[in-house]
């Protein structure tokens, strides 16, 4: 068959692209149509995202891909509009680092203790899950008035075509899926008051989602039909299908704003203990579940750099290279973390705070940050190891993480295993290999996986030394 073209429309934490993926027997080719800023927005009611900025910016991105056989959408997960009976939009989506969470998921707990949640969703327990947003704005006259709610891939989808879905590799994110059934918690959702009848009804990666409305042709110059196929619209979950891993035993680290690192397996990790150290189980293609710790990721970075007026991140790095390894690091799965603003003093007070010396410079924070960052990717790895009895030999990490060869070859010392780097739009890929599968174009998981290692640029950093030091470190930083 002749290799076609698919539109990956892939939005993050601080901006979205429109990629162009060609996909044939042994091609697999991603250029960027349109890449454009996500900049949330600070209202008086608080942090909100710019959602019709990011449609535009969709729009603008089909129009420069020209002719495609089909679109895909994906974004960052839990976060969701509200529409009314019209299906108009109730109001902007809000971001899921706005403080309305804080202090919500007790009183969630004192109707289903948290053990209970874990063992019926897997989720981990994370202050943004749709769940928790949604027992927020349980008293809000926009919940009151909505009639539908669609996660922001299926917002975008909605525009684009008219035709309402709930992807569920996403739904999964918002602790009211039962990862055993892959079907809605009905019962749950009624004890916490959460009427399920807002979601539209499932669809699965690779399902059709509708073809693009009249206008939206127009408007992005494009001849009809052209088809919205269902992807993995989680980005998590399309970035972890694009994995060029050849084998089983390997850990992955999806790394961008934030850091996702753990397993893919075949069934769920319920138990106790697995709760404790705070792993999730999210939905990934055909039935696979994504065992993994949510980790700052670069977000620490972003923020300080964001202090520090945007200097050069290239300078920043290469003098952060030359501090003093492990002088002081923080724990890169701490909450604490979530919320924007103040990040080099917060990081300060960390340390301070954990008997350890006080980053001072610039190149300093930075090193605490990426030490730390490595130190929670072995950490991560480490636990999902011994909670799921699985073997590791190699770690692969994607996103745009693999850009910064520091964090890499730092992830390799402190994990004691060889780190595969690459590739750095994993997200985009892994949609893109979602719509050419659904084509035809492409078989199963393994060799959608095998074209992604046969075809994209990949870097290996091999351990250097023994692990104690990070083993010491880590010391430091007390459990889970
Ligand atoms: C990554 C990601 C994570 C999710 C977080 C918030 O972009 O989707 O998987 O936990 O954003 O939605």
């Amino acid at each position: 068959t002749a290799p076609k073209s698919f539109a990956a429309v892939d939005l993050g934490a601080s901006g979205g692209r429109v990629m162009v993926g060609r996909v044939g027997e042994n091609t697999l080719e991603l250029a960027e149509a349109h890449r454009f800023p996500n900049r949330p927005v600070r209202t008086p009611e608080g942090l909100r995202w710019d959602v019709l900025a990011l449609y535009a910016g969709v729009l603008d991105g089909l129009r420069a891909a020209g002719r495609v056989d089909s679109v895909g959408i994906d974004s960052w997960a839990v976060d969701y509009g509200l529409l009314d009976a019209d299906g108009a939009l109730l109001g902007n989506p809000v971001h899921y680092r706005d403080a309305r969470t804080e202090g919500i998921a007790e009183k969630v707990w004192a109707s289903v203790p948290a053990a209970e949640l874990y063992a019926a969703t897997g989720l981990q327990y994370a202050p943004f899950n749709t769940l928790y947003q949604l027992t927020a704005a349980r008293a809000s006259a926009q919940l009151a008035s909505a009639r539908h709610l669609l996660l922001i891939p299926d917002l975008l989808a909605y525009w684009l075509t008219g035709e309402m879905g709930t992807e569920l590799t996403n739904a999964s994110t918002t602790q009211l899926i039962d990862p055993g059934t892959r079907d809605w918690s009905y019962g749950l959702a009624e004890r916490l008051g959460v009427d399920l009848r807002l979601f539209p009804p499932l669809r699965r990666p690779g399902d059709p989602a509708g073809t693009l409305l009249p206008h939206v042709l127009d408007e992005t110059g494009t001849a009809g039909p052209v088809p919205v196929t269902t992807v993995g619209s989680h980005d998590t979950a399309s970035a972890v299908a694009a994995v060029p891993a050849t084998g089983e035993k390997f850990a992955y680290i999806c790394t961008g704003t934030w850091s996702l690192a753990g397993l893919e397996l075949d069934a769920p990790v319920l138990t106790e203990a697995s709760r404790a150290a705070n792993f999730t189980n999210e939905l990934g293609l055909d039935g696979t579940v994504r065992y993994l710790r949510n980790i700052m990721g670069l977000w620490l970075l972003q923020e300080c750099v964001r202090e520090w007026g945007d200097p050069d991140l290239g300078e920043l790095l290469a003098a952060a290279a030359e501090v003093a390894p492990l002088r002081s690091v923080v724990d890169a799965g701490d909450a604490a973390f979530l919320a924007p603003g103040r990040m080099p003093s917060r990081i300060a007070d960390a340390c301070r705070a954990s008997g350890q010396p006080v980053p001072e410079s610039r190149a300093e924070i930075t090193r605490c940050v990426l030490d730390s960052l490595a130190l929670a990717h072995r950490r991560a790895i480490e636990r999902a190891r011994s909670l799921t009895g699985r073997p590791v030999d190699v770690v692969h990490i994607v996103g745009g993480g693999t850009r910064n060869e520091l964090l890499c070859r730092l992830t390799a010392d402190a994990c004691g295993l060889p780190v595969v780097a690459g590739p750095a739009e994993a997200a985009a890929l892994g949609n893109v290999l979602v719509q050419a599968r659904a084509h035809g174009l492409v078989g199963d998981r393994a060799e959608m996986r095998d074209l992604v290692a046969r075809t994209q640029p990949l870097r290996r950093y091999e351990p250097r030394g023994d692990t104690a030091a990070w083993r010491a470190a880590e010391a430091r930083l007390g459990t889970p």
